[in-house]
Parts: C-alpha cells; sequence; structure tokens
C-alpha cells in the first residue's frame, strides 16, 4: 500500500533539498546573491525555479484533472520570478508566453532540438505523483509536461527515469528492483552508461569518495550530469537521514538545488515525510505544498487500491 506519507515526502523532499541546496548553488556570484534573497522576510528559506514548476504542475494536473499542456505552459510562465534562478533559456521562453507567444514556437528556437538541462528532470517527481504507476500514462504525461520547456530527448528521457525511480520508489521496491526496472525502461546509450557506473558505486563499493562520483555520474546543470547522480544518492542514503543525504550533495557541489531536489524526492518518496520534520518547517509555502500532496493522492486515491490513507 501507498501511504499518503510517501506523497508528502515526496513534495516535500522536492521543496526541502532545493531551498538547502540553493545556497550551495553555481558560482560564486549565484551564491553570494542568494545571501541577499534566500530568505523571506519571515526568515523561512526560499524555494527556486525546481520546487515552483513543480508547484505549478501540481496545481494545473488539478484543475484538469490531466496535464492541459497550454494551462500548463501559462501558468508556468504566470508564476516566473527571476529571483528563483530560473535557467537563461526557459526564462526567455516563459516571459514569451506572458507576452502572448504560443510555447510550440519558442521550446526550440535557441537550440534546434531544444533545451538539454535538467529543467523538466527537477519537477519529474510530480509526474509521478499524478501517475504513479510506471507505464505508458506516465510516460505519456512526462513527453507533454517536459517539452513544453525541454525539447530534446536526453531532457525528457532525464525526467523520465526520475519519474520512474519515484513510482517504484513510493512502492518501496529494493535498490536491485529499482535498477532491474530502470535497465529495462532507459533507451539511450547515455543514461544506460551512466545507470552502470551508478550500479557499481552503489552496489560493489562501501562509499565511494565524492570525487568519484562527480567524476562517474557528474554534478552538472545538464540532465545527463545530474538525474543518475541524483538517483545514487537517493538510493545510497535511503536508510539514513536526509541530513547526512542534503550534506553529501552539498560537499559535491555543482548543480546541488537541483540535485538535492530529486534525490530527496526519492527519499522521501521510500521514507514518507516523517524524518523530515524540522527541515520541513523552515520551508516558505509548505503548507500549500503539503496540501499539494494530499490533493494528488486523493485524485488517484478512488481509482487505485494501492493507495490507502495512513
Ligand atoms: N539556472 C540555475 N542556476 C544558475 C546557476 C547555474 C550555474 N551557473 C551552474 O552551472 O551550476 N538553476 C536552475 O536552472 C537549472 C534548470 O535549468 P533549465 O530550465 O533546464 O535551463 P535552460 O534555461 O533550459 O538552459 C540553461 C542554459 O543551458 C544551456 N543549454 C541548454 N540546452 C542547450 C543546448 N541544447 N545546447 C547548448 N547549450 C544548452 C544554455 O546556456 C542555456 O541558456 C536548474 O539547475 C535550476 O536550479
Ligand atoms: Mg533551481
Ligand atoms: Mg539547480
Amino acid at each position: 500500500m501507498i501511504k499518503i506519507s510517501k506523497y508528502r515526502g515526496c513534495f516535500k523532499g522536492l521543496a526541502v533539498g532545493d531551498s538547502f541546496g540553493a545556497p550551495y548553488e553555481g558560482g560564486l556570484l549565484e551564491r553570494q546573491l542568494w545571501k541577499f534573497i534566500g530568505k523571506t522576510k519571515q526568515g523561512k528559506r526560499r524555494y527556486t525555479d525546481d520546487t515552483q514548476m513543480s508547484i505549478d504542475i501540481a496545481a494545473s494536473f488539478l484543475e484538469y484533472e490531466s496535464y492541459n499542456q497550454e494551462h500548463l505552459a501559462k501558468r508556468f510562465a504566470q508564476s516566473y520570478q527571476w529571483t528563483r534562478g530560473y535557467g537563461a533559456s526557459a526564462a526567455k521562453l516563459l516571459k514569451g508566453v506572458r507576452s502572448g507567444k504560443r510555447w510550440q514556437d519558442l521550446n526550440r528556437i535557441k537550440f534546434k532540438q531544444g533545451s538539454v538541462d535538467n529543467g523538466a528532470a527537477m519537477r519529474a517527481p510530480i509526474i509521478a505523483l499524478s501517475h504513479p504507476r510506471n507505464d505508458t500514462t506516465l510516460k505519456k504525461a512526462v513527453q507533454l509536461v517536459s517539452e513544453i520547456t525541454h525539447a530534446h530527448p536526453t531532457a525528457i528521457e532525464g525526467a523520465y527515469i526520475i519519474a520512474v525511480v519515484i513510482c517504484e520508489a513510493l512502492r518501496d521496491r529494493s535498490n536491485k528492483e529499482i535498477f532491474n526496472v530502470l535497465e529495462s525502461c532507459c533507451q539511450s546509450d547515455i543514461y544506460r552508461t551512466k545507470l552502470a557506473k551508478c550500479k557499481t558505486l552503489l552496489f560493489f563499493h562501501q562509499v565511494p569518495h565524492i570525487q568519484c562520483i562527480k567524476k562517474d555520474l557528474g554534478n552538472g546543470v545538464t540532465a545527463v550530469e545530474s538525474c543518475v547522480t541524483a538517483i545514487y544518492f537517493g538510493l545510497q542514503y535511503r536508510n539514513s537521514s536526509l541530513t547526512s543525504l542534503l550534506a553529501n550533495i552539498f560537499t559535491l557541489g555543482g548543480d546541488t538545488d537541483t540535485i538535492a531536489a530529486m534525490a530527496a524526492s526519492i527519499w522521501g518518496s521510500l521514507n514518507g515525510e516523517g524524518g523530515m520534520t524540522n527541515l520541513a518547517q523552515q520551508v516558505e509555502n509548505i503548507e500549500y505544498i503539503d496540501e499539494l500532496s494530499e490533493k494528488l493522492y486523493y485524485s488517484h486515491y478512488q481509482y487505485d487500491h494501492m493507495l490507502q490513507p495512513a
């Protein structure tokens, strides 16, 4: 049975990873800026584009009971604020949509195949909450939600493998079972190779040196350099505290908010919300995130016998 605590843990984990990881993301300039804009007036930790776009997906899905790309694109655009640290291409696209342009005319304008970055993957856990079965409907939903801003196949495949891991984590699958599913879902050589390296690090070493994880899996902003890294951390630390998972990602450096957001949402899907109460209380708008998690849960409860209130 999937308990509601796992839904809350998945979404709150994403927000916790994002808002605690944001101060460590990027270069010196970005980190300095976050010192000034990283807290609300009430002293809560602000989240970034990762959580904002996840909130947009949940709210849009709940309004339509499915994914309506036009509605979602407008919702992404309305929520856009530069202070949330969006990627440059995503920011341009969203400002275009806000001024009345069609997302279909913008998502391949800068790069012929679309963006390769992890902006689709960082919000993919919420697609799994709306489609908690790992089947063709999940794959289709990932495609619809991702391509609005990220048309590149590696960006979409990164989002898909994150969503698949969340679906399996919600069902308490072992690391071995999760890897069996991932290997059968994964299509491209680039992700197959990364997953093979991840499997080696997870199953054959004690705990590898952080530099080894950086070299083998990556810590960058592309989907290829971050999604498998997040899967590694989510699964390696599944029986440890969320704090230790986060501390290790911050040591890794690079795209810390996004790697932490994806990894902590995997951790929360496995462990539920119990081990993150103190951290979650420090994040802005956490009550709304809780409310959305609950609504997503109950939107499925009547159809899916795997979902059971705690
Ligand atoms: N943007 C940030 N953080 C800014 C600091 C990052 C820092 N410099 C670092 O390197 O760590 N964070 C947020 O952005 C990431 C998600 O970004 P998204 O939405 O995927 O980005 P976007 O706008 O699509 O792409 C950004 C730039 O990447 C390059 N690029 C993308 N696709 C490309 C392609 N096909 N060919 C060549 N270059 C490509 C371009 O420079 C884009 O402008 C998350 O980390 C989130 O937290
Ligand atoms: Mg971010
Ligand atoms: Mg990031």
